[in-house]
Order: C-alpha cells, then structure tokens, then sequence
C-alpha cells in the first residue's frame, strides 16, 4: 500500500516486537470494516443491535477494571524530566522504551495487527497531522474509523515523509498494574498497553491531538486545545464562531450540540456544531485565530444524553455508531442509559454483560459509558466542518464545575489576564478519569492531563501567542454548575446556555455594557434574557455575583498550584494574580 520505508521499517520493527500472526492495513472500505464487524462479533467483542431501530449499531463491554482514562498512569517522556514538567508523570524514554518494550514482546501472538493510517484533520489540508497506529483490537480500528479519517488517501498524502505520529497499542492482558499511556513527543511516538478504553487507545484523540500536539504546537506557534468549536448563526445571517474549554465531562458536547430556546428559534437564531472535544487553533493571515476540530466523530458521554438535554447527540447516535459500557434492553436489542427516558427496560443487562433490574439501586450503564457518532450525523454539523481553513474565533470560552465562587459569565480584561482566568481553572472531578469523584482541583484550560509538555511553559506559549494575534478573541469564564443549599443546579443550562452566549458575542461586537468586579466583568442582570425560565431577577443576581471572600480563598489554591506548577510559569500571570489580590482587599 505504501513504498515509505520509514513507516514500513518501523512497522518491521514493532512487529518483530509484538510478533502478530497476520497484519492487516486497514484501507478504510466499507467491506473491509464489515468483515471486521463480523469477525468481532464472532468473539462477542461486539453485538449486533436492531438493526432496523439502529442501523450499523454495536455494543462494546470493556473490562470491569479499564472504564476511563488512567492519569496516573499517563507518562510524558521528554529526555529532560523539567520538559515533562511537574505535573506530568515523567520517565525517561530510554526507560519506558525498555519498560513497556518487556511488556510489548510477544504481545501479538495469535493476533493480528492492524495498520491504521489516519489523519487528523481534512487530508491534505494545511492543519492536517498524519498518525498510524498499530493495534491488535478490532474495537480500536472500528472506533478509529469513526474518531478520524482513515484511509488509503492518508498513506498518498504522506507520500515518502518521515512526518507521522508512530501509536502502537496492544491490549495485553488488560491488566490494569502494568497499564501504561506513554508518550514521547521527542520521538512522535505513543505507546500504549493493557487498556481497551476510549482515551487510552484511540491514539488519535487525547494522546495525539492533544498532548503530542500542543508539544507540536508550542514548537510550531500554534495551539491545540481540549475545546468545542461552535457557531451562532444570528438572524441576519452572520456566524459567528466561539471556542470553549471545559474538563472532561463538564459539557462541551452538550454545548456545541445545543438547541436554542423557542424565544430565539422563532426569531432565527442557530448553532451548528464544529467540534465538541479538541480544536487545533492557528494565526490566520487576516491576524485572526482560525480553528479547526481534527475529529471525524464524537466520542460522547452517554449518561444524562436525551431527546431534551441533547437532541442533536441522541440524533447522531441512530445510525453507524458504537456504545460502550450502556444498558444492553433485551427488549428490543436497543440501548439504555441512565438520564436517557424515565423508562428503564425490565429485560435488560448492565454494562458488565449481567442481568440487571432497574430497581436494583444500582447504576445499569456505566457512568463514564460512551458513545462513538460520525459527526456527520449530527443534525447541526456546520457546513464548515470539513473546511480546509477553519473557523474564525470570536470569543475563546474557559468553564468548570463549580458549586460555588465561579459566576455564571465573566470576562477578562484582555488576552494577558484572559490566560490567567484560564490557568486558575477548577473544576469538580468526573468519572472520565479513574479516581475520585466530585473533588475541586485545578485544571488550567481543562488541559490538566493532556498538557504534552511543561504546564509553565504551557502558559507561557499562550502569553506568547497573545502577542502574536493581531486581532485577538476576547475571553471569559461561564459556570453552569453553581448550586442552591440543597445542591440543585441553579442555572438551567443546557439549551439555555446559549442565553449566556449571546451575551458573549454582544461584548465582543461591544454592544452591551457590562459591570466591573474584582475579577474581571460580569453582565448586568438585564442583559442576560430570562425570559421563559423559572428563574427570576433575584436568581440571576445571585448567578453573577462575585463572593468577595470565596475568592480571597481562592488565591490560596491558586498560590499553590501555580507553586506546584514551578518556576516556569510566566512573570506576567504572576503579575495578575497581584492585580487580583489587590482587587480583593
Ligand atoms: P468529555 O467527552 O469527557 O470531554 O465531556 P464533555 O465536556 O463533552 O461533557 P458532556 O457534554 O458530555 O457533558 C457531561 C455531563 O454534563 C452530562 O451528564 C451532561 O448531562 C452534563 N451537562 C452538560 N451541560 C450541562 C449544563 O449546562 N448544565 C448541567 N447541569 N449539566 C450539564
Ligand atoms: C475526556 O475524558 O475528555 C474524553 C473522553 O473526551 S476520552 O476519549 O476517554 O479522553
Ligand atoms: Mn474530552
């Protein structure tokens, strides 16, 4: 399929490592993917769903124990430790290679390896990133041809370059103390060994588009970030283009799916999606910030996902799409999950494959179970998704999960203090990654574990860019998640958000004025429209209000984040956190 010597040597290479019985290039074809479909299904791998009701539909049950990304097991091996920075995991490569090497020997006997060429972004366009992986899960290719575009074509657009990211997977014994994501951004090279899960193994998306290539990124003045790409179309006509940042399930799919009230329906207003997950953002020659989502699909959380939250997601899982760890409703042969309808099938088994009844008290889907769409299924996919050039960016948007202390919208000064609103990010944990639930910790540009480099020198490549971009975006912070004392979400969220984005986009265009606070600015009450909720004035003040005192607590943790983060981080966030300090006296 290809005469590149560097890929067919390096392929030689990990197969006299891994020693498959067979390997197979995957071209893509619809045939070619179909007979895998059979093969994994064969195995139980995946179940067939009805077919008339999902069309192209599977079931995946991963392993009891590898549910969600591992962050304590995700290394970034730069042969000076300080490049990894502090709050990277580190090893040295020379040791990982050995490491994982051990573990990757022999791993594909009586296996087969798949040659994956995909690419990340529209092939042959100027954001375009070429990667193969090498994987002995059928799950993998499967998944893979939905994430990122695959094909022959990648292979002619690579022609003879050494210019790939080299991912092998192998799903080994799925043993979760000797599971390992590694990456060398030195070497382009991603290792990854014993998961079967989401953003352990489909190497394309965290692992490449984000940590590998913000590594890239900082190197080539460009960035790559964990945020959804949207568009409002006002009704005039005119689009304009809105990125957002928030932590691992704290939103983006939903946002840049969101259906838009009836109040602005009726009047002509809507959104269309670009991306919900990672944007490769670049200076445009206009001095504008230009992105692109190097995606192909969603990978979606499926918990909380219905015909209400999320329409356009429901929508773009009907047909060619994957479930993994949901309900199985033997009803039917269909799906379920928990927030998917009040009726939660009677014949049915839970994402570990055993007989589950509803009333059980316990959870049927997984709550980090997910769903792989093509993106082109989705009912608002924008007519620019597949565009070469990207979109422009009006507005950047950082947000978490916040109980309290963040308010609903603000708004940074400028790009410099806009960076530091980003870096003092926090956000209450989800089950994406392993480990606690629920916890507040720091997690700047909701880049805390896909930062392929020095978080310090992170921050600084976005001062940097700042001073770079000619016409810059502003930025704000958004938190939908502000609770009452019984721990309601006050705010309704959702397709109400978009109430809060047009606000966004009024300050931009400097349309509406806006209220100075020790933080940055936050709306006047009036300018955000409520009608048609159940919220009154009174509520919405208390949304946007700035708790003097919460955030004289505040400083502290980010004190000691940025203490942790380490004498890399840039003298002007430092110079910020001043101006906040005394704005708070
Ligand atoms: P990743 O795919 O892990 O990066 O997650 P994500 O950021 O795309 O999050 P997603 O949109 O899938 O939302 C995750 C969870 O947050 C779901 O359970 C949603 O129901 C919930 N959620 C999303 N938007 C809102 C909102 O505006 N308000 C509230 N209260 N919950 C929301
Ligand atoms: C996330 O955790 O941010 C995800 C899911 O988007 S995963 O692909 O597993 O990283
Ligand atoms: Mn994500």
């Amino acid at each position: 399929m290809t005469q590149n010597k560097h890929l067919l040597g390096w392929i030689n290479e990990m197969a006299e490592m891994t020693q498959p019985d067979n390997i197979v290039w995957i071209d893509g074809s619809e045939a070619q993917l179909d007979a895998l479909r059979a093969e994994a299904m064969s195995t139980g791998e995946i179940i067939k769903l009805n077919q008339e009701l999902l069309p192209n539909c599977y079931l995946h049950r991963t392993a009891v124990n590898d549910v969600a990304r591992v962050e304590g097991r995700t290394f970034i091996c730069t042969s000076k430790k300080e490049d990894a920075g502090n709050i990277n995991n580190w090893m040295a490569p020379a040791e990982c290679y050995e490491k994982l090497g051990k573990l990757f020997r022999g791993s594909m006997k009586g296996r087969t390896m798949y040659v994956i060429p995909y690419s990340m972004s529209v092939v042959g366009s100027p954001f375009a990133k070429y990667g193969i992986e090498l994987t002995d899960s059928i799950y993998v290719v499967l998944n893979m041809c939905i994430m990122t575009r695959v094909g022959t074509n990648v292979l002619e657009a690579l022609g003879d370059s050494a210019d790939f990211i080299k991912g092998l997977h192998a799903k080994a014994d799925i043993d979760e103390e000797n599971r390992y994501i590694c990456h060398f951004p030195e070497d382009n090279t991603i290792w990854s060994v014993n998961s079967g899960y989401g953003g352990n193994v489909l190497l394309g998306k965290k692992c490449f588009a984000l940590r590998i290539a913000s590594y890239l990124g900082r190197k080539e003045g460009w960035m790559a970030e964990h945020m959804l790409i949207l568009g409002i179309e006002t009704p005039d006509g005119d689009i304009k283009y809105i990125t957002a940042a928030f932590p691992s399930a704290c939103g983006k799919t939903n946002l840049a799916m969101l259906i838009p009230p009836e109040f602005y329906a009726k009047q002509g207003y809507k959104v269309w999606c670009v991306g919900d997950d990672i944007a490769w953002i670049r200076i445009g020659e206009d001095g504008r910030l230009w992105a692109v989502n190097p995606e192909n699909g969603f990978f979606g959380v499926a918990p909380g996902t219905n015909v209400k939250s999320n329409p356009n997601a429901l929508a773009s899982t009907k047909e060619g799409t994957i479930f993994t760890n949901v309900v199985h409703n033997l009803e039917n042969n269909t799906v379920w999950w928990e927030g998917l309808d009040k009726n939660p099938p009677k014949n049915a088994l839970d994402w570990t494959g055993k007989v589950w009844d509803p009333d059980c008290g316990v959870k049927g889907a997984h709550p980090n179970s997910r769903f792989t769409a093509p993106a082109t299924n989705c009912p608002c996919i924008s007519s620019e998704f597949n565009s070469v050039n990207g979109v422009p960016v009006t507005a950047i948007v950082f947000g978490g999960r916040r109980a309290k202390t963040a308010p609903l919208v603000y708004e940074s000064r400028n790009w410099q203090h806009g960076v530091f609103v980003g870096s003092i990010m926090a956000s209450e944990t989800t089950a994406a990654a392993t480990g606690a639930v629920g916890v507040v910790r720091r997690d700047p540009m909701a880049m805390l574990p896909f930062a392929g480099y020095d978080m310090g020198d992170y921050f600084g490549h976005w001062i940097a860019m700042g001073k770079k971009i000619a016409k810059a975006p502003k930025i704000f912070n958004v938190n939908w998640f502000r609770t009452d004392d019984e721990g309601h979400f006050i705010w309704p969220g959702f397709g109400d958000n978009m109430r809060v984005l047009l606000w966004i986009i009024a300050r931009c265009e400097g349309k509406v004025d806006a209220v100075e606070t020790p933080i940055g600015y936050v709306p006047r009450p009036e300018d955000i429209n409520i009608e048609g909720l159940d919220i009154d004035e009174d509520t919405l003040k208390g949304l946007l209000n700035v708790d003097k005192d919460l955030w004289r607590e505040e400083l502290a943790g980010i004190k000691e984040f940025y203490a942790k983060v380490g004498d890399r981080v840039p003298k002007e966030l430092y110079t910020e956190l001043a101006t906040l300090e005394e704005n708070l006296k």
